[in-house]
């Protein structure tokens, strides 16, 4: 069996409820693993929630519940999450469920017996109300610590280390030679001189039972669980392991399996990660692979941060985007379409409503639905809904686009590939303009012109339908229902000039985005 793209998002932590930036980088993934289906590729995407760790054994302590109740019931609201924004994931891992314990404890086991851990004392400032160690970052301008952090007492705690430090060098010789491992180009650079100029710290990959015990108990030591990041960057390779994977190491191959022949999925094609976890991913993540004896990722794709009106989106000021809101209002389109179009994979995005709107207006409403709108109701008003012969005036101009969206998705370069697409829009409704079909319609003379117009019209409405699909699915297939075209306009292939045959008849035309006041 061929290997499949398997693409990753990081996992949420449980301990609250779905936010813009979630929303963004679950949708950005989407994206590319709609791409590649359409382009033909066999795709598995996967998605989760990280459900470990003191935050979650307090919030469900605060709530009244056992750990992992609470953590059932927020299951069900991420996972519904996952549906509002029209995500195509293949499984949901839960790092609560058994499939992935058992194969975070084969890793441990494995790495333990191989000499990669070592137990230490650490001796660090510890707050007793959050039981948690503090580290310098956590010290206010004046070097003390906050008051929220209740007493702050030094403490001397004994864990088990995995040795980082050993592998320091190689990782430094890999990304060299592997320039598109960490993506966009600024955040390679950062992890490489970062890499460059300080010397790695062997990881804590444990916590003792007596103080955290919501976590995957140590196989060769029941005092300690594993702290939430050996846990949660294991998700990535422990579901294809527990599916039987063949390109996962056979010491993770714990569990039986499905049914059927085991799909190819490792290495990762793309782990798609925000700004704030490139360290994990792009440092303890491979070396902890290189450890287990399995092969790299091919690339940890890193995304900026999203702000509202220019300030931290934060519960406590009220400042956030709910993504749920806006797509209970705007509809799921809506919401992915502002966020590819606004940000470039890397950069950092500034959410304001003002800006949503203009482009809901501008490019949704007045750029894309206008255009379907007004050439499938010309083609119903003068023909009867029926397509004439083919003709090829816009052909040259929408292959030129159809190539270059297509290398733009192969790179995964989204915002790009919305550009070159509203090429197309922008170009077709100056062709209406130019053509003014409407004028042509009263001159039975200019009949033939007519036909050509509004077969080229109608043709890059199908065109626009097979390029949007990945971005902008339900709209894409509305588009192919009001062409009164079967099946969902999913594969790339179909993105050729000429797909409209002659005589076909269209269905109703309706508004894809109806203009909101205020
Ligand atoms: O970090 N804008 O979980 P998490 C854009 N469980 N992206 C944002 C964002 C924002 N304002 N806020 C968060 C964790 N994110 C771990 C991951 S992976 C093995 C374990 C992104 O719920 C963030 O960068 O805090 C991360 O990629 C994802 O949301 C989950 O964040």
């Amino acid at each position: 069996m061929s290997k499949r793209f398997y693409i990753t998002t990081a996992i949420d932590y449980v301990n609250g409820q779905p936010h813009l930036g979630h929303a963004y980088e679950k949708v950005i993934t989407d994206v590319i693993a709609r791409g590649r289906r359409s382009l033909g590729q066999e795709v598995f995407f996967l998605t989760g929630l990280d459900e470990h760790g003191q935050k979650v054994q307090q919030a469900a302590v605060a709530a009244g519940k056992t750990p992992q109740a609470y953590c059932d019931e927020l299951a069900v609201i991420w996972k519904a999450f996952a549906a509002k924004l029209e995500l195509t994931n293949d499984e949901f891992v839960r790092t609560t469920q058994p499939r992935h314990k058992a194969v975070v404890q084969a890793i441990l086991s494995r790495l333990y017996a191989e000499g990669h851990f070592y137990k230490a004392a650490y001796r660090g400032f510890y707050s007793t109300r959050e039981e948690t160690f503090l580290t310098d970052k956590d010290r206010q301008a004046d070097g003390t610590f906050h008051p929220d952090w209740g007493e702050v007492v030094e403490l001397e705690e004994e864990n088990y280390y995995f040795r980082l430090k050993d592998h320091q060098q190689w990782l430094i010789d890999y990304m060299e030679s592997n320039p598109t491992f960490v993506q966009p180009t600024a955040r390679r650079n950062e992890v490489l001189g970062f890499l460059k100029n300080n010397e790695l710290e062997d990881l804590c990959i444990t916590r003792p039972a007596a103080r955290l015990n919501w976590g995957i108990p140590l196989p060769f030591d029941a005092d300690y669980v594993t702290y939430v990041w050996f846990d949660a960057l294991s998700n990535y390779i422990s579901i294809p392991a527990a599916l039987g994977d063949p390109g996962v190491p056979d010491a993770l191959h714990v569990s039986p399996g499905t049914v059927g022949p085991p799909p190819s999925l490792w290495p990762a094609d793309i782990h798609v990660v925000g700004k704030d976890i490139v360290k994990f991913h792009a440092v303890y993540w491979p070396i902890m692979l290189k450890a287990m004896g399995a092969k790299l990722p091919r690339q940890v794709l890193v995304h900026g941060w999203w702000q509202k009106d220019g300030q931290r989106m934060s519960k406590s000021t009220g400042n956030v985007v709910d993504p749920v809101a806006v797509i209970d209002e705007w509809g799921a389109d809506a919401f992915r379409f502002y966020v590819l179009r606004e940000l470039d994979i890397g950069a950092d995005g500034n959410w304001t409503e003002g800006g949503f709107r203009a482009r809901y207006a501008a490019e949704l409403a007045n750029g894309l639905g206008n255009l379907v709108n007004r050439s499938l109701s010309m083609l119903k008003r003068y023909r009867q809904g029926s397509v004439p012969t083919v003709s090829r005036e816009l052909a040259a101009e929408a292959e030129k686009i159809i190539a270059e969206t297509r290398a733009l998705l192969e790179k995964s370069e989204l915002q790009g590939a919305l550009k070159a697409i509203w090429g197309l829009v922008t170009r077709a409704n100056q062709y209406v303009d130019q053509t003014a079909p409407f004028k042509l319609a009263k001159d039975p003379l200019k009949a033939q012109r007519l036909d050509e117009a509004l077969y080229n019209l109608a043709e890059v409405c199908r065109i626009l339908a097979v390029l949007l699909w990945p971005f902008l699915p339900e709209t894409a297939g509305r588009i192919y229902r009001q062409l009164g075209l079967a099946g969902a306009p999913d594969r790339f292939s179909d993105a050729q000039w000429g797909g409209m045959k002659a005589g076909h008849v269209i269905g109703t035309p309706e508004a894809l985005f109806p203009k909101k006041e205020g």
